[in-house]
């Protein structure tokens, strides 16, 4: 096995952190020795213990001499683990190779310095960018403040989330919403607007049975506080993590019951309409998240999309058609110009079932 290879295998490991290690990044680590796997790890949820100190203690004795091959580059600061570049140092690894630097600016290349200032052979670079991709929402809290937002869309080939009479469930079929639940398990948080939950009354969860600890946090922008005491999501605030982001001016009744239910109310500025989307993003970072996956509605996803706030599209196209009458996926944002358009990039498309899964990125 090359180091190619061996990279791969870290970055499968990596992956599966994602929507579990929040506020800290996903990195997988594969020591090797002789050609042999000796230690393999990923961070752990809650983001500690690091992969490093785990794969070392698997490798034991073995970790003299061998490779690490670790996603991101090893921490060097004494946060509340021990630096793992002293870990690597201390069981004796002979050689590092790293995919992506780590942009902490606590880390920064330090890590790398202090490897080879102990005499550790570094190599950076290795598949650099599968790596990024995996912890684009980790460097989008540290590079922008803010988490990155992936905009979910269901839709029929026209466009259409729900007919003239509100009628929704279900458009795409039964291995498109599998796949839904296992996105919202890859993230750290789902979001949907307010009229969402009044109209569909969801509750958000991943219903994808050992597929991780825990729920993703349920984040409604509710500006007026119009989430029913009596929906799924207020009723099952005490297990899963349910943060409402509203107007300062919201009701202030409501707003110590749904705190009493367990849900956490937090104060956004006010936008244009509702509240400051921009600022509430900022707020879910303030609070450690890197992943935000947006459910809709068609308000959101068009105040989004007009703000310049979504990083990455996941649309599902039904093999039907509604017609104009029909609910758009993204209400109307003003574009007069084609120009005025946001834009994205095509990264996959893929059959799943009878639809049809388009992913995008934002144009650079
Ligand atoms: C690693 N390996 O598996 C992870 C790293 O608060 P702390 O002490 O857990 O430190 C968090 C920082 O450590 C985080 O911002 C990132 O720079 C790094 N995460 N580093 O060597 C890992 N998860
Ligand atoms: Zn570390």
């Amino acid at each position: 096995m090359d180091d190619l290879s061996h990279m791969r295998a870290a970055l499968a490991l990596a992956r599966r952190g994602l929507g579990a290690v929040w506020p800290n990044p996903a990195v997988g680590c594969v020591i090797v020795r002789d050609g042999r796997v000796v230690g393999r790890a990923l961070t752990a949820p809650g983001g500690r213990p690091h992969a490093e100190p785990q794969a070392l203690a698997m490798a034991g004795e073995a970790a003299r001499g061998a490779t690490a091959y670790v996603t991101l580059e090893p921490c060097c600061h004494h946060g509340r683990t021990p630096p793992c570049t002293d870990a690597l140092i201390a069981a004796g690894i002979a050689r590092v190779v790293i995919a992506a630097r780590d942009c902490d600016p606590r880390v920064d290349g330090g890590g790398i310095a202090r490897l080879r200032a102990a005499g550790i052979v570094v190599e950076e670079g290795l598949l650099a960018a599968e790596a990024e991709e995996i912890n684009a929402g980790f460097f989008s809290r540290l590079r922008l403040g803010r988490p990155l937002v992936t905009l979910k869309l269901a839709s029929t080939l026209d466009g259409r989330i729900a007919t003239r009479t509100g009628e929704s469930r279900w458009i795409t079929g039964e291995p498109a919403r599998r796949l839904v639940h296992g996105l919202r398990g890859r993230h750290d948080a789902v979001m949907v607007g307010v009229g969402t939950v009044l109209a569909d009354d969801p509750d958000l969860t991943c219903r994808l049975p050992g597929y991780r600890p825990g729920n993703p946090v349920r984040v409604v922008a509710d500006t007026h506080l119009r989430t029913r005491l009596t929906s799924r999501l207020v009723a099952t605030a005490a297990h899963a993590p349910t943060w409402l982001l509203c107007c300062a001016g919201a009701d202030s009744a409501r707003r110590v019951a749904l705190e009493e239910a367990g849900a956490a109310v937090l104060s956004v500025p006010a936008g244009s309409p509702g509240i400051d989307l921009a600022a509430g993003l900022r707020m879910l970072a303030g609070r450690g998240l890197t992943r935000v996956l947006v459910e809709g509605g068609a308000k959101l996803a068009a105040a989004l999309l007009r703000a310049d706030l979504v990083d990455r599209i996941v649309w599902f196209h039904a093999p039907a058609v509604m017609g104009g009458d029909g609910w758009p996926a993204a209400a109307a944002f003003g574009a007069g110009r084609l120009a005025e358009m946001p834009r994205f990039v095509r990264t996959s498309v893929t059959p799943v079932g009878e639809d049809m899964l388009t992913e995008l990125k934002r144009a650079a």
